[in-house]
């Protein structure tokens, strides 16, 4: 069966909401068969849409189905590009790897790779990324900015920006950023982003932008070692959420503020990350991979890199750490 028909089913429906749709107008809007677009109704339904179909009005979608499917993460999303090409399996080693190799053969911008389970899923340094099935956010997105490779910090920074807007909007978790890449509640860690890129020398062709957000883990969803670091969204409200709509909320901030960041540089994506940083003004060890820096957390540069001062003054350039709090 197309999947341009169901696409734009979908589509129908998402500009439409609440309103009957009948298959004369769908047939006639995507220029099919009355039979093929009651087929793809039935098809739908099958995979869990729940839709009401009542004589001469037509037929309404009452609700999406709760697992992550991409037609679920497309039904209502209103970007124009981010996140409007998902590529979906349900187990994967990590989503990453994915999305590398779809880079490589020419996946257009916005390109979402999500999964229901990693097995392979990392963070930075290769360490590993819990992922377990259904109960988190596992994607990576595929951004092409015409940027130096020294400017790709500025993309962390922004995308971390993004997801707190995202899951605060959707969810009202607030969520502080600890530098470059966590994503804090009360200290614990409700998600990470890892960004990857193909480059060549000195400009950038892909970045592969990972995120992983844990939304419906109970404590004894996470292994041990993490039940005291690590928490969910599920944690902070005590309440399950459906992912699909976690994840349109946040590809609506990622667009608006990778639009901002393209018309107007990093100076306004700056002053937000800033605002929802807990490092800044702060004593922090930087554990850097040349050794370990103790210091005041000035700022960041126009870069996205942190600047560290130590104890004699002298401040230093912060490009990849782990940095821990210190109070
Ligand atoms: C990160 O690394 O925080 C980046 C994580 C990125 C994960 C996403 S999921 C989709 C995409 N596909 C992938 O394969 N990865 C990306 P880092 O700062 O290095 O933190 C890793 C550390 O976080 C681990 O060593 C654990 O201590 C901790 N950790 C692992 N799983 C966690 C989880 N689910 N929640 C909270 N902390 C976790």
């Amino acid at each position: 069966m197309s999947s341009d028909i169901r696409k734009g089913l979908i589509e129908a429906f998402t500009n439409n909401p609440n309103q009957y749709l009948s298959g004369e107008s769908l047939a006639e809007l995507l220029g099919c068969s009355r039979t093929a677009i009651w087929k793809h109704i039935e098809a739908l339904r099958q995979d869990g849409f729940i839709l009401e179909a009542v004589r001469k009005k037509g037929y309404r979608i009452i609700s999406s189905p709760e697992k992550i499917v991409p037609d679920n993460i497309l039904f209502g999303l209103n970007t124009s590009y981010i996140g409007r090409n998902v590529h979906f399996e349900e187990t994967v080693d990590s989503t990453q790897n994915i999305a590398q190799k779809l880079a490589l053969e020419g996946a257009v911008e916005g390109t979402l790779v999500v999964a229901e389970e990693q097995i392979g899923g990392r963070g930075r340094l290769e360490r590993k990324w819990q992922s377990p099935k259904y109960k988190g956010i596992w994607m990576s997105l595929i951004l092409k900015p015409a940027i130096p490779i020294m400017k790709t910090p500025q993309l962390t920074l922004l995308i971390a920006v993004a997801v707190v807007q995202g899951i605060q909007d959707v969810t009202g978790v607030q969520a502080d950023i600890k530098w470059p890449n966590d994503l804090l509640v009360n200290g614990k860690k409700l998600t990470g982003i890892l960004t990857e890129m193909q480059a060549d020398s000195d400009r950038v062709h892909s970045l592969i932008i990972g995120i992983g957000i844990n939304v419906n883990q109970q404590l004894e969803d996470f292994e041990e070692e993490l039940q005291s670091s690590a928490t969910s969204i599920y944690l902070e409200t005590k309440t399950s959420w459906d992912r699909a709509i976690i994840i349109q909320g946040i590809m609506k901030q990622i667009e608006k503020l990778y639009l901002l960041y393209l018309e107007k540089g990093f100076y306004p994506i700056k002053l937000l990350w800033e605002s929802y940083s807990i490092s800044l003004g702060q004593k922090v060890r930087a554990n850097t991979l040349n050794g370990s820096i103790f210091g005041l957390a000035k700022g960041i540069t126009d870069d996205g890199v942190l600047l560290l001062e130590d104890d004699q003054g002298e401040v230093h350039s912060i490009y990849s750490a782990d940095i821990l709090m210190e109070t």
